[in-house]
């Protein structure tokens, strides 16, 4: 079982697509174990994307995911680190393949919708970062081991 950190862009959220895409993520067979909506913090913005910082996209992607609300999640499942980069598709929404989120939605490289951590450390960073001690809900997988 993984555990990956998957948020909503402001873009995302103000074209009303929190439900279609979050029915992707519950329909596939993933848990929810944590969901907020929430102002981000230019702080948590530039330490949730210090890989980046110097890059010519960096300043304005701060600026996008700190300008109005995103939606945040904590979703575990069977390598849900993978699966969840799956369903979400390639970083420009023109190159995603049809079926994935932004294969389907999107048209942009930047305003993209959506991000998911790209490997089990980084989930384990970012959930740290963007959800509390105690925050994520505590499952008890043997109450419906017959669903996925
Ligand atoms: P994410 O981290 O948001 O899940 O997306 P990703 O792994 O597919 O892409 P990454 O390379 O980590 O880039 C992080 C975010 O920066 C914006 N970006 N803009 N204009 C550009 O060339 C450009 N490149 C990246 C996107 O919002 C991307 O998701
Ligand atoms: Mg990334």
């Amino acid at each position: 079982m993984e555990t990956t950190l998957i948020f909503l862009k402001p873009d995302a959220v103000q074209r009303g697509l929190i439900g279609s895409i979050v029915g992707r993520f519950e329909a596939k067979g993933l848990t929810f174990v944590g969901m907020k909506l929430m102002n981000v913090p230019k702080d948590l913005a530039e330490k949730h994307y210090a890989e980046h910082q110097g890059k010519p996209f960096y300043d304005g992607l701060i600026a996008f995911v700190t300008s109005s609300p995103v939606f945040v999640m904590a979703i575990r499942g069977v390598n849900a680190v993978a699966v969840c980069r799956t369903l979400i598709g390639a970083t420009n929404g023109q190159k995603a393949d049809p079926g994935t989120i932004r294969g389907d939605f999107g048209m942009s490289g930047g305003y993209n919708m959506i991000h998911g951590s790209d490997s089990l450390e980084s989930a384990e960073r970012e959930l740290a970062l963007w959800f509390d001690d105690g925050e994520l809900a505590t499952i008890d997988k043997t109450l419906d081991q017959w669903v996925y």
